[in-house]
């Protein structure tokens, strides 16, 4: 069977707080008044679009925001109104980086590793522990509780906590499958078919070159320990040094630049630091089987692939063995991005058949484009059997979650509202439902109080 898609559902505070420096759509946003309800809609949608292609399509829930325990720890007291009035008063900043809806993008939850991959025969999930930017990095122990709440049997699956470690000593930033990509000797990418893992990372030791302006959020000491953590064959893994250049133009995840599934890999030709190593190796890796589709420079320049987010489009196999891509719908309104698509569509030499647009415009002006909404699960059909089947959509499934979004979200948000008690008091009761909606059992602090 195709891979398991798990997108996070926008959270009720999804805001434009410019945090992520380095993401260009982040910082362009900063302060614009955002709209929860419409963000979770939009993202609702997008799920419903690649269930209609046959794709089997799961959720993970949003985390709690503003999460009052960080604040606590932050050495904020009194109730939880007195924190939010006082942090609202000496640090904004803080308030608006505990009450991002960041989780949303589940292709930063965890790196997972397939169970026909692996050495124990599980699929191990490893959390990634988005240790870059403070906002994130709050995100991995709700992360950890919910993927355990989707993948319960342990016999089948492996959910590791995320890496930790002194950051200088050990370097251990890691911002999961954004950074990591499985590719087959087919166009199948499901968990019985073996696969061959690429990590991408921004920095190491021994790189001769490093961004300069804007930080290297994946490290290899990261993604070497991660491999090894699922037990994989050191024979699969292919290790690559994202480009500096790309970083410094705004691609903070590989994800940005790159996208790949089953035997395809569709990239910009500036996206790696050493082109010629990184394709011999993934040939020498992946064989004859292999099709790398390059955009080339002339083609797109990286700031024009950067603002169309196209290589953040989900590359999907569908039933028929053929591949789909789902873009966001802002490549439309570039003529060489569309042209792009058009030649790579043509070209029989590859599996991809046709796009598909997706307006995901709340999430991208974060700079999170339709890749970065999903975390992909290649399982096997006994495996899917034994994962919580309440956090698998189907029609229902998908009626209810917009009937919670429409009672439970604002509409709008300013950067202000965030200090309102009720909001806070609306989002855990929201979740409070969310959790007998999927039932996920007690996932939230606000619940094991
Ligand atoms: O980590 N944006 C996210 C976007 C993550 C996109 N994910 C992938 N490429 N897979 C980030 O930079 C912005 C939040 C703000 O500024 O309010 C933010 O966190």
């Amino acid at each position: 069977m195709p891979e398991v898609n798990f997108d996070g559902i926008v959270g009720a505070t999804h805001s434009y707080a410019g945090l992520s420096y380095g993401n260009v759509a982040s910082s362009r946003n900063q302060g614009a008044q955002s709209n929860p309800r419409s963000a979770a809609l939009q993202g609702l949608a997008k799920m419903e679009a690649v269930a209609a292609l046959g794709i089997v399509q799961g959720v993970l829930p949003p985390h709690e925001r503003p999460h009052l325990p960080t604040l606590r720890a932050h050495g904020y007291s009194g109730s939880d109104g007195d924190v939010l009035s006082k942090v609202a008063h000496d640090d904004p900043v803080l308030l608006a980086r505990v009450s991002s809806a960041s989780a949303m993008w589940t292709a930063n939850a965890a790196t997972v590793m397939p169970a026909c991959d692996t050495r124990d025969g599980r699929t191990h999930l490893v959390t990634a522990n988005l240790r870059e930017m403070f906002h994130r990095a709050i995100e991995p122990a709700v992360t950890a509780r919910a993927l355990r709440a989707v993948f319960t049997d342990d016999t089948r699956f492996h959910v590791h906590e995320a890496l930790s470690g002194n950051r200088d000593a050990m370097n251990f930033g890691d911002e999961g499958a954004a950074n990591h990509t499985r590719l087959t000797r087919s166009a199948q990418n499901g968990g019985e078919t073996a696969g061959i893992h690429l990590f991408v990372y921004g920095t190491a030791p021994e790189c001769a070159r490093v961004p300069t302006q804007f930080p290297a959020r994946q490290t290899r000491a990261a993604s070497e320990r991660i491999a090894q953590l699922g037990g994989l064959d050191p024979a699969s893994c292919v290790y690559a040094q994202q480009s500096a250049d790309c970083i410094d133009a705004g691609v903070f995840h590989n994800d940005v630049i790159c996208v790949g599934n089953g035997n395809l890999l569709l990239c910009h030709e500036a996206a790696f630091e050493d082109r010629a190593r990184t394709h011999a190796s993934l040939r020498h890796a992946v064989g004859d089987a292999l099709i790398i589709t390059e955009i080339t420079q002339e083609e797109l320049t990286l700031d024009e692939a950067v603002k169309s987010y196209l290589f953040n489009s989900q590359l999907l196999t569908l039933v028929d063995g053929t591949m789909a891509l789902v873009c966001p719908i802002e490549c439309q309104e570039f003529p060489r991005v569309c042209a792009a698509i058009e030649r790579v569509i043509s070209d029989t030499a590859n599996p991809l058949r046709r796009a598909i647009f997706i307006d995901v415009r709340e999430s991208m002006r974060n700079g999170g484009g339709p890749a970065c909404l999903r975390l992909r699960v290649p399982l096997t059909t006994a495996d899917l059997n034994c994962v919580n089947p309440a956090m698998i959509v189907n029609a229902e499934k998908l009626r209810q979650l917009r009937d919670w979004v429409t009672r439970r979200y604002r509409e709008t948000l300013m950067p202000m509202d965030l200090a309102d008690p009720t909001l806070l008091r609306e989002t855990r009761d929201g979740l409070d439902e969310l959790t007998r909606l999927l039932s996920m059992g007690n996932i939230y602090d606000f619940q094991r109080e």
